[in-house]
This record gives structure tokens, sequence and C-alpha cells, in this order.
């Protein structure tokens, strides 16, 4: 498929994106593969060189070259994750007989961990081309050692009442459905006090990071304390401490903050909450693209919990049907409480509890509850960094079926 195919709107099935990126660049290949006399002998100089022609040799009419897509699309496709088959795995990693320790050093896990990795992505540890998304285990008694990076992470807690994360000297005790942030360079260790296993699902901006050259990592916990033995930090402040300072959402303490203030101060939310907060607001219309929906913020400047990620819990009530949208930012969807689906181009995505689904950007997308009962969704975008390249843009229908374009406009100069 040629030029012609690739123009905006005609992408409404997942997959045909990525046959489209494919068959460009294989076509180019191909084509350059096939060139003869002194074509050839041009080509084969200019590739032991390190460079590449930038034009098509055999097309009559103009094709954008296979590194300039005519919208945005991302390698990555439309998945999902079920809990029902990944959870029994995610447990087992657990199992003596597997001999999976945890700590540092021969046979042993830093981080007992099951990597998702997004089948249009090559084999990259990567969800989508900006996240990495793991599944980890901690059971009783044990200690995912300190360690810090420059990658942001989001811990969505699925099992266990004795786990805990300890972030920069603070520790937020967790329960199923509570989220934890684990902002840039913060020293952190994961334990298990018992009696179950700790089980949670982690989002880092990784692959964006690494695209960057900054993903950076340090193992080296035992520089500060001298201890090899010692695996974990000791607390600085009580337990759940930005917990208990900035719950009441509007009302923050003026004598407190974070260091470094494109970081939400605020270690964990917990689920209760959530769910308080999504049932007070059940009777509000909500947003026609994902009903009623919560942003967690930066409690102190109303942003994102951090400057990669947005993090958002959407109430999908029974019969509810959203309309459809596509942005160009990347999304990673984890499902909290009852079921709920989502149609992605032409294929509808059912999920349930714990189930983790990717949308990538671009993909026209709906959300539905046709149970009687809630569902409730959590959701991970890359959107603060689209934002901030100011190039967030977004196609959505309107009731009448009509198409509505937002954002993209070019600086002018302007005068009066
Ligand atoms: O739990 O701290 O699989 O930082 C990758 C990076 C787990 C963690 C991973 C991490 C962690
Ligand atoms: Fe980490």
């Amino acid at each position: 498929m040629g030029a012609k195919g690739r123009g905006i709107g005609h992408d409404g099935r997942s997959g045909l994106i990525e046959e489209r990126v494919v068959s460009a660049i294989e076509q180019m290949i191909k084509q350059l593969d096939g060139l003869k006399g002194r074509q050839k002998e041009y080509s084969e100089h200019v590739h032991r060189l390190n460079m590449i022609e930038g034009w098509w040799w055999a097309s009559t009419e103009f094709q954008p070259r296979p590194d300039q897509p005519t919208h945005p699309q991302s390698p990555a496709i439309p998945f999902i994750w079920k809990w029902a088959d990944v959870g029994p795995l995610v447990y087992e990693m657990g199992d003596p007989a597997l001999g999976v320790g945890l700590g540092q050093g021969a046979k042993k896990a830093e981080r007992r961990v099951l990597v998702l990795r997004n089948p249009g992505l090559g084999g990259q540890y990567a969800v989508t081309n900006t996240f990495f998304g793991d599944l980890q285990l901690v059971k009783k008694g044990e200690i995912a050692p300190s360690h810090r990076h420059t990658t942001t992470a989001a811990r969505f807690i699925f099992d266990g009442k004795g786990g805990w994360t300890t972030v920069e000297g603070e520790r937020a005790q967790l329960a199923p459905g509570d989220l934890v942030i684990n902002q840039q360079l913060g020293w952190h260790d994961h334990g298990n006090d018992g009696p179950d296993d700790f089980v949670f699902f982690d989002v880092l901006d990784i692959p964006l990071l690494t695209s960057l050259a900054t993903a950076t990592w340090d193992f080296d916990y035992v520089k500060l304390t001298g201890d090899k033995d010692k695996t974990a930090q000791d607390l600085e402040f009580p337990l759940n401490h930005s917990n208990n300072l900035y719950q009441a959402g509007g009302i923050v303490p003026k004598f407190v903050g974070g260091s470094r203030p494109d970081h939400s101060p605020m270690l964990s939310y917990r689920w209760e909450i959530v769910r308080d907060t999504l049932q007070r607001l059940r009777k509000e219309a909500g947003s026609p693209y994902d009903g009623i929906i919560v942003e967690f913020t930066n409690p102190a400047t109303g942003g994102p919990v951090g400057p990669t990620m947005s993090i958002c819990a959407q109430l999908l009530r029974p019969g509810e049907k959203t309309l459809a949208h596509r942005h160009n930012t990347n999304t990673i969807y984890i499902g909290a409480e009852g079921k709920g689906y989502t149609t992605v181009g032409d294929k509808r995505i059912d999920w349930t509890q714990w189930d983790i689904y990717a949308v990538p950007s671009w993909h026209w997308h709906e959300h539905g509850n046709d149970s009687t009962q809630d569902a409730i969704v959590y959701s991970v975008s890359d959107g603060p960094v689209i934002e901030k390249l100011g190039l967030y843009c977004e196609h959505r229908k309107t009731r009448d079926g009509k198409t509505e374009f937002l954002g993209w406009k070019a600086n002018r100069l302007v005068s009066k």
C-alpha cells in the first residue's frame, strides 16, 4: 500500500498501521536490493559510508519515506494480558522449586518480576513505546533491595496485606488497589511483612528514557551504609506520612513540600479514597470519552504525579458506553473493579480486575460497561511528555457523528 492508503482516518482496525509501517520499510529495502548498473553501484557506495538514499528509486509519484508517517503511529499494538492467564505464573515465580531467590548475587533476582512485552515492539522490554511494565512478587519476609534510577515508577497493588514500599525514607503500607508513586532517583525497597504474597504491577518510563539515552540505574545501596546485609532503608518519617499530609484535596500544608516541584510529594494514593471519590462523582455527566474520570495529581501544584506520567482512574457505570476518540498519547490500562470493555478500532477488549492492556497512540477507542456492576479502571499515559512538547492532539467523535480535531497549530506572529 502506497502513500494514498496512509492518510488520517484510515486506521479503523488495530494492526493495520503496523503492517503499513513494516511494508513501507520492506518495500524500500527490496527496491534497493533490486537496483542495477550505475544506480546499484551508487547505492552500494552510499551504504558503505553508513548512509541511505532518502528517495524511492522506482516510485513515479510522491511517497513519504518510512520515517515520515503522515499521522502519529506506534509499532506497539493494542494488547491485553489477562490476569486469569498471567496471575498463576506470577505466584509461581515464588515456588521454591523454581529457585528464583530475591536479593543480589548468582541465581537471585534483584526484582522478582515478569516483564510484559508488546508483540509489536520486536522483543523490547516494553508495553508501549514509552512504558515498561512488569508483575512483581515479594514473598512473606522478603525484601527487594534498595536501589534507585532516573526512571519514574508507578505501582498498582494487586495482592497482599503486609506489603510496603519505602522511598527516600518514607514507607507506604500498601493494600490491594492502592497506587504508589516512585519518583526519579529516590532510593526504594519493597518488603512484605506477610502473611500472603505481595503482588503488584509496576509501570516505568524506561523505553522513553532509554530513547533519550538518560535511563540510569544505581544498585549500590551498600555505599550508603557500608553494610552489605542492609538492603532496606531506615524510616525517617512516620508511616504513610505524605498520605497524612496531603489527604484532604485542596487543603495542603504550607510548611512542607518535595525538593523537586515537578514531583508529587505524595507517595501513595489509597484505594478506599479512589473508590469513594468516584462514587461521590457518579451522578455527574462525566466525560463523554472517559466517563467519571479523575486524575491523581501532585497536591502541591495540581500537575501530574511526575513529569512523564499522568495516572487516572475512571468509573464506568452499569450500561455506560462512551464516544470514541483517539489521541497521540500512549496508555496502559489496569482493571481494578468489576468488568468493562474498551473497543479499540474494531476489536473489543474485555477486561476484568488486574487485567492489563495497552492502547498505543492514535487508535480510536471507546469504553463501555455492559454489566450490572460498577467498573473501575486505572490508566497510565505519557500525556505530560507530549504536552510539554506542545504536540498533544486528539480526534473525537461528536454525538451527531462528526469528527472534531483538537490541537496542533503553528506558532504565528500576531500583530494588532
Ligand atoms: O521494583 O523497583 O522490574 O525499578 C524494573 C525497575 C522493578 C522496582 C523492575 C524497577 C523495579
Ligand atoms: Fe526500582
